[in-house]
């Protein structure tokens, strides 16, 4: 396994190898019985099933070997860092362990028992010393999204270097002015870890390798979810690759999108589909859905229903936009730039945060989907108020919606999976009888 070649080195940076071999074990086992036990598969799938072995392990000596040549290793907890500023220093940018249910006890210890699971879990990582990102990081770079966020960061900051970037949660003129000073500030300590300038070229250099991740990722959303007859790749699949896309190192990761997005092209236009003709086509909204959290797909994919996307931000959120650099002459328009492209992120942080909604509603008319599902972790007072907003839009158009509350344990994973199956019954009921009406 990896994790046994690379104990040296994990032992270096502050990880218990012990624990942290004891997790990676877990978390092997149930990729292996929850991904690789899925029929017909893509084959170009076998290059996430390698990057899953090594995800703590090769990985981790890779982001390492850039630390000793003095490149930075940022980790993050959210869309809003500007990573292209990392890459372009020759860097790693990172999130960071944070969908596990084991650290949350330990979190526990100096955390409120009720906030996001997402962020106890973190927490509760960097107190056992079991995520090996956290422990490569040079620093972690918080935001002021949510409450729980900026108040951990002040925790956080007693056993890890955290810097914070001041998110607006409006959108006016000023605010803008006071975010595009926020991601200059960024570029400002990725020097400060280098010890050496940043230049503008190799900024935008940056840019365009993350803009053509992006654009891998949106072709792969199109090819899985814009053929209503064919799903060629299952949504745990493609959930997966979302949520690698923020470790893997981004020029190869796109190059296997890409290998991979090739071979689904073949499976449709052989209408190769990994579900069979009529399968259910759920959209998933809401809360970002972190490594190993797999518990909504394995019960959506479970009971006969397929995700063809997550609109969250290990998803649509994170790829919808690229950074526009045609023309750009001078640092300051850069950071414009890449302003104008992080304030599209419709994130329920923001007040008002309507396009959010008008988006998912064209999200759904463009994929012919048959329901969807509002996910959101318990104790997200954004994503959770923002739900009744969205479904009562989603209501007008009559589009069905689930909205589901859930946290990591295991415990809800069986009512999960049985509402779901109300659900699709629901919808399935509903096809039969516009069929029986339209006869
Ligand atoms: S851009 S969604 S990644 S903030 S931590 S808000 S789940 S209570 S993660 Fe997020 Fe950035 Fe927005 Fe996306 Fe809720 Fe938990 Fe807060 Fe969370």
């Amino acid at each position: 396994m990896g994790v046994e070649l690379h104990k040296d080195l994990l032992s270096s940076i502050g990880v218990d190898v012990e624990r942290h071999a004891k997790m990676m074990g877990m978390g092997l086992a149930g990729y292996q019985a929850g991904f690789m036990s899925q029929p017909n598969r893509p084959k170009a799938m076998a290059y996430f099933d390698w990057f899953m072995s090594e995800i703590q392990a090769e990985r981790i000596a890779e982001i390492n070997a850039l630390k000793a040549q003095k490149k930075p290793a940022v980790g993050t907890f959210c869309i809003f860092v500007p990573e292209e500023i990392v890459v372009g220093a020759g860097g790693a940018c990172f999130g960071l362990c944070g969908g596990a249910n084991p650290p949350i006890a330990d979190a526990e210890s100096e955390l409120p028992r009720n906030i996001c699971p997402l962020i106890k879990s973190a927490y509760g990582f960097k107190l056992q010393h079991t995520c090996a990102y956290t422990q490569s990081a040079d620093f972690i770079y918080g935001e002021t999204t949510c409450e729980a966020k900026k108040k951990t960061w002040e925790l956080l900051g007693k056993h890890h270097p955290v810097h914070v970037m001041n998110i607006p949660h409006m959108k006016r003129e000023k605010d803008l002015k006071m975010w595009q000073e926020e991601i200059k500030e960024f570029k400002e300590h990725i020097e400060e870890v280098s010890e050496r300038k940043l230049s503008l070229a190799e900024m935008l250099e940056g840019v365009k390798v993350i803009n053509a991740k992006r654009d891998a990722m949106k072709r792969l959303d199109t090819l899985r979810g814009m053929h209503p007859d064919i799903m060629p790749i299952s949504g745990k699949d493609a959930l997966f690759i979302s949520q690698m896309s923020f470790l893997d190192d981004p020029k190869r990761f796109t190059e296997k999108v890409n290998e991979l997005c090739d071979e689904l092209d073949v499976r449709i236009k052989g209408k190769v589909s990994v579900f069979p003709e009529n399968t259910p086509r759920i959209m998933v909204l809401g809360t970002p859905i972190a490594p190993p959290n797999w518990k909504l797909h394995t019960a959506v994919e479970g009971s006969g229903a397929c995700i063809i996307n997550e609109e969250g931000c290990i998803g649509h959120r994170y790829f919808k936009d690229n950074v526009d650099i045609e023309g750009v002459q001078s640092e300051d328009e850069l950071y414009e730039r890449l302003m104008k492209r992080y304030s599209k992120i419709d994130c329920a942080c923001f007040t008002p945060n309507t396009g959010r909604t008008d988006k998912i509603v064209q999200m759904y008319k463009d994929r012919k989907a048959d329901g969807v599902i509002y996910y959101t972790l318990s104790f997200c007072h954004t994503y959770n108020v923002e739900s009744h907003l969205v479904t009562e839009a989603l209501a007008k158009e009559g589009i069905p919606c689930l909205v589901i509350e859930s946290d990591y344990s295991p415990e809800d994973a069986g009512q999960i999976k049985t509402r779901v199956e109300a659900f699709l019954e629901s919808i399935t009921f509903k096809q039969k009888a516009e069929v029986f009406a339209n006869k």
